[in-house]
């Protein structure tokens, strides 16, 4: 895999739209925690779509960041949204979801919709963002090792903090973490030393890399800077044990979601969304559950890790 990718934060964004809170404390060298919205417009359902956005921003104030949601609107990438804003975003008809490819046509089509965590990535680090929170960065599907995410070049080539709480556990979990090997991602195990699995606390796959405090990650990006190596930083965090879904359990989902998915002819961009909405339906709202709880945890801890770069 080749990785020509490369963002350059030196080009001033010009048809950017800095949130006025977030473009001051960028300048003011105050903690900013990029947040990322292909969650809101296709990875969760409506109306906790919103009310987690909300609750994401809010933790991330509590933790004294500012938060900086990413989106599309009407062709014109926002860094940061008001109120209204991610009102109108969580309850858009027909949102497109964007990752690094889809950025030049959904702006130049006026397009409304969410970035994934590549295209979030890529935004965010133009404007100057460092650290970002997402839940379950993507990789390698099951069956379709074809079928690799962007987020995954995107972190080989954009120099920022990302946490999440592992890959979603819908992909081929021990194929990501080499490809990641591959592309000289560093996967960090925060608090653990193994891989999370999303909405399961661990995969059990051993990670040789481990961080219990902010300050050690924040320790880690810097050398990396100094270093000057382009690869983002992969802080993995295992989700809240009293929302985790046991892995065997899990598994067992997630194994009748993929073959429901090849029964149905589901692939490409539409398959991450069919899947986590299926699990959601099969497990009776408990993947979501598991969902919104370390989705939370992540956002606090991008914020503290923000706070001590
Ligand atoms: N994490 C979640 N829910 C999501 C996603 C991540 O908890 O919906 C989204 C992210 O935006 C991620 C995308 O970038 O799924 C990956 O999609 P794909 O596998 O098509 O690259
Ligand atoms: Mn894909």
């Amino acid at each position: 895999m080749t990785c020509s990718y490369v963002s350059d934060a030196s080009e001033a964004p010009q048809r950017f739209s800095v949130e006025p809170e977030v473009a001051q404390a960028l300048q003011e060298g105050r903690p900013v925690v990029a947040l990322e919205s292909a969650l809101i417009t296709h990875g969760l359902p409506r109306p906790l779509n919103l009310e987690i956005a909300r609750e994401l921003e809010e933790t991330v104030r509590e933790e004294g960041a500012i938060p900086a949601t990413i989106a599309v609107l009407e062709g014109r990438p926002c860094v940061g949204l008001s109120p209204e804003q991610l009102e109108r975003l969580a309850a858009e008809p027909a949102p497109v979801k964007i990752s690094l490819r889809d950025l030049p046509a959904a702006v130049a089509r006026r397009a409304t919709g969410g970035t994934t965590v590549a295209a979030t990535m890529h935004l965010a680090y133009r404007a100057g963002l460092r650290v970002f929170a997402t839940g379950g960065i993507g990789g390698v599907h099951r069956g379709h090792p074809e079928d690799v995410s962007a987020d995954l070049i995107a972190l080989a080539s954009i120099p920022m903090v990302v946490v999440c709480a592992g890959a979603k556990a819908i992909l081929d979990l021990p194929r990501t973490l080499e490809m990641l090997e591959t592309l000289g991602v560093p996967v960090v195990g925060y608090g653990t030393d193994t891989f999370p699995a999303f909405t399961s606390p661990t995969s059990g796959l051993p990670l040789p890399l481990r961080a219990d405090s902010p300050e050690e990650v924040a320790a880690m990006a810097r050398a990396r800077d100094d270093l000057g190596l382009r690869a983002a930083l992969l802080v993995t965090v295992p989700v809240p044990q009293e929302a985790a879904i046991p892995w065997e359990e899990a598994e067992a989902e997630i194994e009748a979601a993929v073959a429901e998915a090849e029964r149905e002819g589901i692939r490409g961009p539409a398959l991450t969304p069919y899947l986590l909405s299926r699990l959601a339906h099969q497990t009776d709202g408990r993947s979501l559950h598991a969902n919104r709880a370390l989705l939370l945890q992540n956002a606090r801890l991008a914020a503290r890790i923000a706070r001590a770069r």
